[in-house]
């Protein structure tokens, strides 16, 4: 053993010292098999405040978020105790701490919020720590049969779009508030006609006076129709069904059902984190037949790096997969204008697009791949045959989750973010990056367009321009303008 780890062991030995029994109660140093399926496994990043080691800060931790609270007490059993969640490791260097739940001690029936509420609930706000963030999970496969996963994905929106190898170029209706139904719905008709797949609500667009529901949906209906018709393509709209509450949810997709659109050309989009786990989980349980878009406005209070409290963008993206989206936005790993980075955005997208992938702290699979089945295992990696897999076998695991890749993206964008990604399978919305463009929403889908062919034709986007005026409109507008923001930003640092 590492001289390192030899006095990690002995630092750790003197701490066990000072754990009153209570603590103890949710301590195992020992835990036999941490994976051996009874647990779901948490990472936190733990600074104890000044008067608790962070083993004792730990086990409180542990306690609060699971059985306990900050006395033993005397209603206490032997099977309550069989409940409580274990701090099973600790790296004293890095601050950080493993803890073991016990799955049976969430909700059955595959409630995501009932786990949340656990290991991300009252313990962000003890005292005993001064910072305490969820960094990573991980699923035994013995409970990740419970939850429900994706039913609809992108994969499905692919061959009703009839799109493969390339991302799906989308937008946000922009000013993101302010247009009239029938105003909305031109711009749409805009960026369709332009080329592009796929156009969703902003974030906030509901049922406002200027702008009524029933009114939106109807104008645009009529504006993909007339869209599919010149262009011959197949469109999606993601509609936000975010509401005050469950049945005005309810009715906002049952209009969108009732207005004639073909199953495939609409998605339900939800904020996920301001209208809740319960909203999405109901959506993926009433319509399995529909793209369900998580949409994760406020995530930055829990998911900024400068943030001690929390959780990582990857516990986000991942349980969004558990609960059953679609896809949810993951970022733009800092090439956009939202805060983020290849370590956190990239790393998030990989673990709900695969069936097996790296996270943070943990390998996870996401299907039940018998050992011995070698060539399936083989397959597994490739991921090339994941839908199949899970398609046919859909008890073997939980879907592929779609990243969506928005904040301040634009055209002259696509190429630097496809290479960090590694791959084409997300959907690109871009509001400014389309709207902003000096000749309009339909040059700027034009522009996209052509920008996402010259990736494939493997050309550079600046000779690409040369016989592609919209780009060239783009590039001369954007570069500009990056110039500037960048300029100011500088300027803000100085
Ligand atoms: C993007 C956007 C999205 C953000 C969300 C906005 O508009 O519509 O909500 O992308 O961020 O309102 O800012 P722009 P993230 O394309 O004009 O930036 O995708 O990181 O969750
Ligand atoms: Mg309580
Ligand atoms: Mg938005």
């Amino acid at each position: 053993m590492s001289l390192e780890s030899e006095k990690n062991k002995s630092l750790i030995k003197k701490l066990l010292t000072s754990l009153n029994s209570h603590q103890k109660a949710y301590l195992n140093l020992n835990l036999k098999d941490p994976k051996n399926g009874e647990y779901l496994l948490c990472i936190f990043h733990l600074i104890p405040n000044k008067n608790l080691n962070i083993l004792q800060a730990a086990a409180e931790i542990a306690a609060e978020s699971s059985t306990g609270t900050n006395f033993q007490v005397k209603t206490e059993t032997k099977f309550s105790r069989e409940l409580n969640a274990r701090v099973y490791q600790v790296d004293l260097k890095r601050n950080l701490v493993w803890i073991a739940y016990p799955w049976r001690l969430f909700d059955r029936g595959g409630n995501v919020q009932n786990i949340l509420t656990y290991i991300i609930g009252n313990i962000l706000g003890m005292k005993e720590v001064q910072a305490l963030k969820l960094l990573d999970v991980w699923f035994p496969s013995s409970m990740l049969e419970q939850y429900d996963g994706p039913s609809y994905t992108i994969d499905d929106m692919r061959k009703y779009l009839d799109v493969y190898n390339r991302p799906i170029l989308g937008t946000i209706i922009k000013p993101k508030m302010g247009l009239t139904a029938s105003e909305y719905a031109e711009v749409c008709y805009d960026f369709w006609a332009g080329g592009g797949d796929f156009v969703k609500n902003d974030e906030p667009q509901a049922d406002q006076d200027f702008c009524p529901y029933e009114k939106m949906v109807y104008y645009v209906k009529r504006a993909m129709d007339k869209a599919v018709k010149e262009t011959g393509k197949k469109k999606v709209h993601s509609f936000n069904v975010s509401s005050p509450d469950f049945d005005t949810m309810i009715k906002r997709c049952e209009i969108i059902r009732n207005a004639g659109f073909e199953k495939g050309s609409y998605a339900f989009l939800i904020d996920g984190i301001t209208a809740g786990w319960m909203a999405l989980q109901t959506l993926r349980r009433r319509y399995p037949d529909v793209f369900i878009h998580f949409h994760r406005a406020s995530h930055g209070a829990y998911t900024r790096s400068e943030n001690p409290f929390g959780f990582s963008v990857l516990v986000l993206s991942k349980f969004a997969r558990l609960a059953g989206a679609s896809g949810i936005h993951t970022g733009t790993a800092g090439v956009g204008k939202m805060k983020g980075s290849p370590e956190e955005d990239i790393v998030a997208a990989k673990n709900i697009l695969n069936l097996s992938s790296k996270g943070h702290f943990f390998e996870q699979n996401w299907g039940k791949i018998p050992e011995k089945d070698k060539d399936l295992i083989k397959l597994v990696h490739e991921d090339s045959i994941h839908h199949l897999i899970l398609q046919d076998d859909s008890w073997r695991g939980i879907k592929k989750c779609c990243p969506i890749i928005s904040g301040g993206l634009n055209p002259t964008l696509l190429k630097t973010f496809i290479d960090i990604m590694g791959n084409v399978d997300f959907i690109t919305t871009m509001g400014a990056g389309v709207h902003a463009h000096p000749k309009g929403t339909r040059a700027g889908a034009i522009a996209l367009v052509q920008a996402c062919e010259a990736y494939q034709k493997k050309i550079d986007i600046h000779d690409y321009a040369k016989s592609h005026k919209e780009l060239k409109e783009a590039i001369e507008f954007f570069e500009k303008n990056k110039k500037n923001i960048n300029e100011s930003i500088r300027s803000e640092r100085a």
